[in-house]
């Protein structure tokens, strides 16, 4: 979703400096960004603008932007866990972003994908655990799932590492990048 802290995360992990900002649709083109998780291992991470229901109809920006992800080993799907807007439903709105995906492209939405649930710091420590379940609950099946602050760093190295991890893998074929394939 936009504003959902995409951009903010790409800028913790990596050295892109997209642009950040309380509103969405704040990045227009596709940012990609190269994570070192030490001397010898990286990455690259890219960063897209904010999809919106009714994307695959061509509303918004974001679809324009999907076919980039097909070369992709894994999917983040960041989800604002703490919306400004107290009635938006997290996990009703991620799971409207994944409808979305499969509507755009099945082997997309089949492609692995980690949900990485932001802004934990938004919500009160005694909430937390309480509304990371509702979110996974509503959200569904989930291949991993992390939960983060990408505006202070919290939990992302530990996304890197779990991704570079993944990457190895995937590179040495034991695992499969796409299960469409
Ligand atoms: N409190 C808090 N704010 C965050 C966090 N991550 C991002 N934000 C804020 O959320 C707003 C949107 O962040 P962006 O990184 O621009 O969001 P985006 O997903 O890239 O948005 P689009 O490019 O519009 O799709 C900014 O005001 C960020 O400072 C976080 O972990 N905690
Ligand atoms: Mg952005």
């Amino acid at each position: 979703m936009p504003n959902a802290g995409k951009s903010t995360f790409i800028r913790a992990v990596s050295a892109a400096r997209p642009k950040v900002a309380d509103y969405p649709f704040t990045t227009l083109h596709p940012n990609l960004g190269v994570v070192r998780v030490d001397e010898n291992r990286s990455f690259v991470i890219a960063d897209i603008p904010g999809l919106i229901e009714g994307a695959s109809e061509g509303a918004g920006l974001g679809h324009q932007f999907l076919r980039h992800l097909q070369r992709t080993s894994v999917l983040l799907h960041l989800v604002d866990i703490a919306p400004f807007d107290p009635e938006v439903n997290p996990a009703h709105e991620a799971k409207a972003i994944v409808k979305e995906l499969k509507k755009y492209d099945e082997t997309l939405f089949r492609k692995p994908r980690w949900l990485l649930i932001n802004k934990i710091d938004l919500v009160p420590e005694d909430e937390r655990e309480k509304r990371i379940a509702a979110l996974l609950k509503g959200y569904g099946k989930v291949d991993r799932h992390f939960v983060i602050s990408a505006i202070s760093g919290a939990g992302c190295r530990e996304v890197t590492f779990a991704l570079m991890d993944y990457l190895e893998q995937v590179r040495k074929g034991h695992a499969k990048a796409n299960s469409a394939e």
